[in-house]
């Protein structure tokens, strides 16, 4: 079915979680509902506020421009505007605007009666930013903790936070996060390049099917996970990137306070070599 006949067809009423048939409508192009209102007003007024933000510390170049959250000593209380409260109501509008577009993404897969993968999806990469700027925080008692909203400061804030455990690069977690994220390219990289192959054959050949690219992983490395498969293992490890990210940061400061480094003390303290003799603890 052509795209416009089949969007005629299936853009129809129906499938809403909230306000029944009152936004029920499309923009153009655009599916609006309950969610796609709400999404809209925690974004124009999150970003009205960095605007804001940026008036009033009178910094105007993109780069520099910085959104801080509040000091360490209010705590979890809430600040006044130009002392991190601006970067509070920031943080809500933006946990508003990230839940309000998963939620639209759940009402267009309610229409179109498919799963909801993608807001799943979507849900773990928000995850990851509320570990960041809610959860963490909170463990630690200090809505400061959170990350600031600028180009260069949020490096400097990754950089900061990184050293603060020595070398974060020694953080389990941080591997295996890596890993996924690496792991995640090599997927997207064979996956992407085998469908291309197949559907660029020679000059006047027709294109491939699926069967070709079973057969040329086969005749390569002896085994094929199957057009279905590649899919369900990018999905996993984009996920599981996502997701070792988060757990990775939240560890940091709250059931680990040392250098990373450290933690691998458990390996050299095994009971089995702890006490030999010229050993580092010998
Ligand atoms: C495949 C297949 C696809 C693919 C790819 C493979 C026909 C179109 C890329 C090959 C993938 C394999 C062997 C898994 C690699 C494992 C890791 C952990 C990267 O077989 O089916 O469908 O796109």
């Amino acid at each position: 079915m052509a795209q416009l006949s089949f969007e005629r067809k299936y853009r129809v009423q129906g499938g809403t979680l909230v306000g029944g048939d009152l936004f029920d409508f499309w923009v153009g192009p655009f599916y609006v509902g309950f969610f796609g209102v709400t999404t809209f007003f925690f974004a124009a007024l999150g970003t009205a506020l960095i605007f804001y933000g940026a008036a009033m510390e009178g910094v105007w170049n993109p780069w520099l421009i910085s959104i801080d959250p509040p000091s360490l000593d209010v705590g979890l209380g809430a600040a006044p505007l130009a002392e991190g409260g601006i970067w509070q109501i920031v943080t809500i509008c933006a946990i508003g605007a990230f839940v309000s577009w998963m939620m639209r993404e759940v009402e267009i897969c309610r229409k179109l009666g498919i799963g909801y993968h993608v807001p799943f999806a979507f849900g773990v990469a928000i995850l990851a930013y509320v570990t960041l700027v809610v959860i963490r925080p909170v463990l630690l008692g200090a809505w400061g903790h959170g990350f600031p909203y600028g180009i260069f400061s949020h490096l400097d804030w990754v950089n900061n936070v990184g050293y603060a455990y020595g070398n974060f690069h020694y953080n389990p977690a941080h591997m295996i996060a890596i890993t996924f994220f690496f792991t995640t390219c090599f997927a997207l990289a064979l996956h992407g390049s085998l469908v291309l192959s197949a559907v660029n054959p020679e000059k006047g050949e027709k294109i491939k099917t699926p069967d070709h690219e079973d057969t040329y992983f086969r005749d390569l490395i002896g085994y094929s996970i199957g057009p279905l498969g590649i899919h369900r293992l990018g999905l996993f490890l984009a996920l599981n990137a996502g997701l070792w990210s988060a757990i990775c940061i939240v560890i940091s400061g709250t059931v680990w306070f040392g250098l990373w480094v450290d933690w691998w003390y458990w390996y050299v303290d095994l009971p089995w070599w702890v006490n030999l003799e010229g050993g580092v603890n010998g």
